[in-house]
């Protein structure tokens, strides 16, 4: 049987990393292939021109420097693939919800946003970590990167519940960090226990239906 998708989703300090590595850690503790990915992935062409973008050291149009996140995602795609079809669960921290959220919450248009991310390959499940702009700030103060400023995690958290649908399960990200992983858990475990036939083919549908 293919591995599941799972994607962790939230702002700024919702805190999605050290989920995502507790995820990974508990599934293989309960037997299951599990493998962390993130996006952006500095570490490609792609990713090492989002990251100089991100630490403020090269400026970039809105416009271009979204494109790069989304072909970060885009060269992402096979290797994604195929370790699901390989029967790897990947759980991803961060996906183009992210791209769309903060590109349209820097005012670029939120239909234009979404499209070159149409057809990537939809996520089985997305947990959003839902915490407020204010919690998030008592996790310490705001980093050098670009977009760690008050106002446009605001901004970014509206565009969010945007897109935000029916398959999307929300998670207080307030609790204690074993709470929030206890949350995670019961979601994950729910689309785990699909069988075989249950579970939907892998398909690049992203925003199609
Ligand atoms: N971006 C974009 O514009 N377009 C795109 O397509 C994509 C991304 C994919 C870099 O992302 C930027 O790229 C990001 C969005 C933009 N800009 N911003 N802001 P990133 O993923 O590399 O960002 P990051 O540096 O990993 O930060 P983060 O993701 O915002 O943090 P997090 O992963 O959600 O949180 P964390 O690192 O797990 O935890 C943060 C802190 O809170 C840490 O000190 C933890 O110990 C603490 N923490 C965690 N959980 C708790 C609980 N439950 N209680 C108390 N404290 C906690
Ligand atoms: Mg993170």
């Amino acid at each position: 049987m293919r591995g599941l998708f799972i994607v962790l989703e939230g702002c700024d300090r919702s805190g999605k990393s050290t989920q995502c590595h507790q995820l990974v850690k508990q599934l293989q503790a309960k037997g299951y292939s599990a493998q962390y990915r993130n996006f952006p992935n500095r570490t490609t062409q792609t990713g090492k021109m989002i990251d100089s973008y991100l630490r403020q050291a090269t400026e970039l149009d809105d416009h271009a420097v979204h494109l790069l996140f989304s072909a970060n995602r885009w060269e992402a795609m096979n290797s994604i693939k195929d370790t699901l079809e390989s029967g790897i669960t990947l759980v991803v921290d961060r996906y183009a919800f992210s791209g769309v959220a903060f590109s349209s919450a820097k005012g670029l248009d939120l239909n234009w946003c979404k499209q070159p991310d149409v057809g990537l390959l939809s996520p089985d499940v997305v947990v959003f970590l839902d915490l407020s702009i204010d919690e998030a700030e008592k996790r310490g103060g705001y980093g050098e990167e670009r977009y760690e400023r008050r106002e446009l995690q605001t901004k970014v958290r509206n565009q969010f519940m945007k897109l935000k649908d029916d398959t999307w399960k929300v998670v207080n990200a307030a609790q204690s960090a074993e709470q929030v992983e206890k949350g995670i858990w019961s979601i994950v475990e729910a689309a785990l226990s699909t069988s075989t036939n249950q579970r939907k083919s892998l398909l690049y549908s992203l925003w199609k239906d």
